[in-house]
């Protein structure tokens, strides 16, 4: 008898005809199999799907060159597929699942033709922590595969645990013909299933990540009492050895992975690196707000990555622990076969090949690598991996960021008076977009704590349960918002920011331990200049001024942008949020 898992892939098979199945056990011997086949066999538009890089120089790492057309996520072309348009909301495209099953099966049909269908059992969340989720994507290219390897805890147990039950969340995934009229992502959030054609783009493709962790995990969690979020985690050690456990959500493209390994420019504090991009936030037998990270790599933002900024990042990817790592877009050395981007240590090299594939200019206004191209690295590869990120049942939050890129209107940091208007800071946050998504770059959108593209319900509804949760919780979490990205006159960014954030940290940490002097603002406290440690940094109380101050004009045209940005929730957006905001604009005017 076929279990339920036997027959979901046969199904599969049936309706996209490939050549051959290949279920992946997770190892390496095969990871480097299929790394083989990617480089002798698999193509996309005539260029092999990997390339061999120097392995002298960055050993075990490899090159994807993607189609042309697929570089970021496609939100215009991401769906909710729920019978119900109410409850996916106006912050999600919305399909009905009679329409989107057809029009997919469509797609899919024959869709795997002459190739090899990976099977990919794989588990987000450490397999005996009560909170993780045992999950099979189908996929039908050898870079998804990999991906997944190096991602996700993949492996036959996984096989094992599903056993006989339908209980696992069920990923389709074909690279279809890469056309953008003929790509679609759809999730199903009432069957744990997602539909993902015509992209291998990171988060259109690694359906473990934001389609699963982030899009159906927050349903799950709206409905079961807890939280997915697009947050990086980390321990911050202080010189004392007491470390505090912080989640932070920033928008795609605005440090997150920076901050999750950052090092420190202050003596004696340390962080430790437990998630870059996505949290599972749930409430702990003792009352407290428990979280973990469910991947186990970064797909991370190669531009801008160097020795200066991210340190441990350049460690982690020169590290040999876990096999394999992959650049993805990137400009590619032609003398010595190594990865290169915007912002990495050194000379420009002579011979660039640009990440379309053609001899950049030396001195071209083009960029060589494209500015969303990423690397995938292990996170056990990582030198600054805190010892509790395997732990089960997670870590203690001691506190929550919003951020943002906001060159603009927003201090360096701002905590917020309670956890009601702490919810109320993270659902009125904007940010200017970035190359992480298809859209143009730079302009402010909402995005509500950086979960917009990413939250798979009514956001109204969102903000209702984070508030719920802050009742449930014995002692919430002290929740602040952050921007490193304020500029002067001249567009000059006012702070520092990578290691120096650690100052920030210090000030949120002598906060929860009521230590620090803070000021009443309408938007919330701020520190006092002599309770923020700048020892050691020339930062003038000119600059400091500057990076706090809070303009009312701005803030009332903030307002009218925040009040536009809710209307469109109507009855789903809490009484709460609403009074918020109007408190916030009364105690400017
Ligand atoms: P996703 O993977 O898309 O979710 O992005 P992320 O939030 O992990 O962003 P990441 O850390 O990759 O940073 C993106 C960009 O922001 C990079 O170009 C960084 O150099 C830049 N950045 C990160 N931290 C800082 C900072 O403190 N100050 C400034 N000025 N730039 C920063
Ligand atoms: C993001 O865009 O927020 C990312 C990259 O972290 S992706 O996995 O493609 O979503
Ligand atoms: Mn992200």
């Amino acid at each position: 008898m076929a279990t339920p898992l036997e027959k979901w892939v046969e199904e599969q098979a049936a309706l996209t005809k490939p050549k051959k199945i290949h279920w992946c056990d997770g190892s390496e011997e095969e990871a480097r199999k299929i790394i083989e086949i990617g480089i002798k066999e698999e193509k996309i538009e005539g260029t092999p799907v990997f390339k061999e890089l120097n392995q002298n120089r960055w050993s075990s790492s490899y090159y994807h060159k993607s189609h042309p057309t697929d570089v970021a996520r496609t939100e215009h072309l991401t769906f909710i597929s729920h019978p119900d348009k109410d409850v996916v909301g106006p912050n999600n495209n919305w399909m009905h699942p009679d329409e989107a099953k057809q029009k997919m099966k469509k797609l899919f049909d024959g869709s795997m033709k002459g190739k090899t269908m990976y099977v990919l059992p794989y588990m987000m969340g450490h397999p005996d922590s009560p909170y993780a989720k045992a999950c099979v994507q189908i996929t039908d290219i050898s870079y998804v595969a990999v991906s997944m390897r190096i991602m996700t805890r993949m492996g036959k147990k996984v096989i094992e645990k599903i056993g006989n039950s339908d209980n696992f969340v069920k990923g389709l995934h074909s690279v279809g013909d890469f056309s953008p009229e003929r790509r679609f992502i759809i999730h199903y959030p009432e069957e744990n299933l997602v539909h993902s054609i015509g992209s291998g783009y990171g988060g259109n493709a690694l359906l473990g990540k934001k389609c699963f962790s982030l899009r159906i995990a927050s349903w799950l969690g709206f409905k079961e009492g807890w939280l997915a979020e697009h947050m990086a985690l980390i321990g911050v050690e202080t010189p004392d050895n007491k470390i505090y456990y912080i989640a932070a959500a920033f928008p795609s493209a605005c440090g997150k992975t920076n901050f999750s390994m950052l090092q420190s420019a202050l003596p004696g504090y340390k962080v430790w690196t437990i998630g870059d991009d996505i949290a599972w936030l749930n409430i702990g037998p003792d009352g407290r707000l428990w979280a973990l990270n469910p991947e186990t790599g970064f797909f991370g933002v190669a531009p801008g990555t160097s020795m200066k900024t991210n340190p441990n990042m350049m460690r982690t990817l020169k590290n040999k622990n876990f096999y394999p790592i992959l650049f993805t877009n990137t400009a590619i050395n032609i003398d010595t076969n190594e990865p290169w981007w915007e912002g990495l240590d050194g000379e420009i090299p002579e011979n660039l090949m640009d990440w379309q594939g053609k001899k950049w200019e030396k001195g071209s206004s083009a960029k060589a690598a494209h500015p969303n191209s990423r690397f995938t690295v292990s996170i056990y590869n990582c030198p600054t991996l805190s010892k509790e990120y395997d732990n089960p049942r997670g870590v203690p939050i001691s506190a929550i960021i919003f951020g943002g890129k906001r060159t603009k209107l927003l201090p360096l940091v701002v905590e917020a008076f309670d956890w009601e208007q702490g919810v109320f800071s993270g659902a009125r946050s904007g940010s200017e977009t970035t190359a992480a998504a298809a859209h143009s770059v730079g302009v402010i959108r909402r995005d509500p704590m950086a979960m917009l593209p990413f939250c798979g319900y009514n956001m109204g509804d969102y903000f209702a349960h984070w508030l719920s949760i802050g009742k449930k919780l014995k002692n919430p979490p002290k929740i602040f918002t952050a921007n490193w990205f304020r500029t002067d006159e001249n567009g000059k960014f006012l702070w520092p920011g990578f290691g120096d954030n650690i100052r920030v940290l210090k000030w949120i940490i002598d906060r929860v331990e009521n230590k620090a002097k803070a000021k009443q603002t309408p938007i919330g406290l701020i520190p006092e200049y002599d309770s923020f440690d700048l020892s050691g940094l020339n930062f003038t109380k000119e600059n400091w001024e500057k990076l706090f101050s809070i303009n009312r004009e701005e803030w009332l045209q903030e307002a009218k942008e925040i009040e536009k940005f809710f209307c469109q929730f109507g009855d789903h957006l809490p009484e709460k949020i609403k009074a918020q905001l109007n408190k916030l604009i009364n105690d400017f005017k």
